[in-house]
C-alpha cells in the first residue's frame, strides 16, 4: 500500500516539545534492540494535557507493536490524547492486527510520528488511514528517527544488513601489547560492554588470519537476546580445524564463506564438525565479502559486525561496505613501529554523527560513514 501523504514538519511553537516527546519514543524503542529484528525498533507514548500517561515499545519480533503497549498502559486516559510514535503506525494485518485500528478504538485524536514507514504494506497507508478517519496526523520527518532505524531501513531498501566495523586499540592506534603482557588492550568494563553489544547482533564476521592467530570464540558472555552466527571469510587456503570456533558449534553456529577453490578435504572435516558452508561464485578474495553480505541479507539479518582482522576490515572499507565504526580506545600508549594498525590500506575516513561514551578508563567511539546515507 503506497499512499501519497505529504509530511507535515512541525515548525511552530510545538517543535521543541514534539522533538522531546519523540526523543522519549526513541529511547523506549532502543529497549527492543536485538529482540525485534528484522522488525524496526519502535517506541510510543500517549500524552494527555501535556503529561505522559502511557509508554510502550515493540518488545519482541512477532509480538504486539509499540502503540498497542502504550495504549494499553494508558488505558482510559488515552481517550482524546495524542500518540507520539517513532514510526508511522502500520495499517496491515501482519503477525498482529493493524495499529491504526487500535489507535482509532482508543479514541486518540492526534498522532505524531517520527517518520514514514517505507515497508511496502504500509508506506504512507497508515497516515492516510488515520487522516481519513479524522485524526490529525503529523509526520515529523525527524533525522533522529532515521538514525534509530538505519539498520531496518538499509535491509529494507538494499536487502543487505547494516555493517559495523569494530576493533579495540591503544590511544596511539596499536592493536597489541608487547609480548608477555596481558592480551587485553581495554579494561573489564569495556570488554563487558562489547559482550552486551555482541548479544544483539545477527552475525560476527572474521577473516582467516584472525581465526588462526587470535582463536576467538565470538560468543556473547553472558548470552544476550540473540545468538550471533559466527562467520569466517576464507580464501582458497585451508583453515585450522582445531580452533575454538569449530569446537563450540553446539553453543553457536558457524558459517564458512569460501570460494569454490576451498580445499575439499578441509571442507569435509569442518562440515563433520558442524560448520555450514556458503560457497561464493567469486574467486577473488575481495569478492567474497559482498556476496556474503547479500546472503546474510537474504537470511533477513539486520546487524552484522566485522570483528577483524586488519585485512578483512581493509577490504570492507575499500569496497564501501561499512556503515558504522565502533572503536574501543584504551588509555595505553604502546608505541613501536612493528605494532599492527587496526585496518590495512585505509584511505582517510571521516565519521559522522559521532558519539563518545566513557567506559571506566576506556572510550567507546561510534560513528557512521558518509556512504551509509539512506534513501529518503
Ligand atoms: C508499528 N509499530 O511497533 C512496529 C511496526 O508482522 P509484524 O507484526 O512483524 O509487522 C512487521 C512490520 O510492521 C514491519 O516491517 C514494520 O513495517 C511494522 N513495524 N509498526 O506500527 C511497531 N514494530
Ligand atoms: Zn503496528
Amino acid at each position: 500500500m503506497s499512499a501519497d501523504v505529504p509530511p507535515t514538519p512541525i515548525t511552530d511553537h510545538r517543535l521543541p516539545i514534539t522533538l522531546s516527546f519523540l526523543a522519549r519514543c526513541y529511547e523506549l524503542a532502543r529497549r527492543g534492540e536485538g529482540a525485534v529484528e528484522p522488525n524496526p525498533m519502535v517506541g510510543a507514548i500517549v500524552v494527555q494535557d501535556g503529561l505522559v500517561v502511557g509508554e510502550g515499545w515493540h518488545r519482541k519480533f512477532g509480538g504486539p507493536h509499540a502503540e498497542v503497549h502504550a495504549l494499553a498502559h494508558a488505558g482510559e486516559a488515552a481517550r482524546g490524547g495524542t500518540l507520539y510514535v517513532s514510526l508511522e503506525p502500520c495499517c496491515h494485518h501482519g503477525k498482529t492486527p493493524p495499529c491504526t485500528e487500535a489507535i482509532l478504538a482508543a479514541g486518540i485524536t492526534r498522532v505524531v510520528c517520527g517518520m514514514r514507514d517505507p515497508f511496502p504494506a504500509v508506506d504512507g497507508g497508515g497516515i492516510a488511514q488515520l487522516r481519513a478517519a479524522g485524526i490529525t496526523c503529523d509526520v515529523a520527518d525527524d533525522p533522529a528517527a532515521r538514525e534509530l532505524m538505519a539498520p531496518y531501513l538499509k535491509l529494507l531498501t538494499t536487502k543487505r544488513p547494516w555493517v559495523i566495523a569494530k576493533w579495540a586499540m591503544s590511544r596511539d592506534g596499536r592493536m597489541a601489547n608487547p609480548p608477555g603482557e596481558s592480551p587485553w588492550i581495554t579494561g573489564a568494563v569495556a570488554r563487558a560492554h562489547a559482550h552486551v553489544q555482541r548479544g544483539k547482533l545477527d552475525a560476527i564476521i572474521i577473516g582467516a588470519g584472525t581465526l588462526a592467530s587470535d582463536d576467538p570464540l565470538l560468543t556473547a558472555r553472558p548470552p544476550g537476546v540473540r545468538t550471533p552466527l559466527r562467520v569466517v571469510v576464507a580464501s582458497n587456503r585451508e583453515l585450522p580445524t582445531d580452533r575454538r570456533l569449530f569446537q563450540t558449534i553446539a553453543d553457536a553456529p558457524v558459517l564458512v564463506a569460501a570460494p569454490q577453490e576451498f580445499p575439499a578435504d578441509c571442507r569435509s572435516r569442518l562440515s563433520a564438525l558442524g560448520a555450514e558452508f556458503f560457497t561464493t561464485s567469486a574467486t577473488a578474495r575481495t569478492a567474497v565479502l559482498p556476496e556474503l553480505l547479500t546472503e546474510l541479507g537474504r537470511r533477513r539479518m539486520t546487524n552484522v559486525l566485522i570483528e577483524g582482522g586488519p585485512r578483512l576490515l581493509g577490504d570492507a572499507f575499500a569496497q564501501s561496505l561499512v556503515d558504522e565504526v565502533q572503536v574501543y580506545i584504551s588509555p595505553r600508549v604502546i608505541g613501536g613501529v612493528a605494532a599492527r594498525a587496526p585496518v590495512t590500506d585505509l584511505a582517510q575516513l571521516q565519521l559522522q554523527s559521532v558519539a563518545d561514551e566513557q567506559l571506566a578508563d576506556d572510550h567507546f567511539v561510534r560513528g557512521r560513514l558518509p556512504n551509509s546515507q539512506l534513501p529518503r
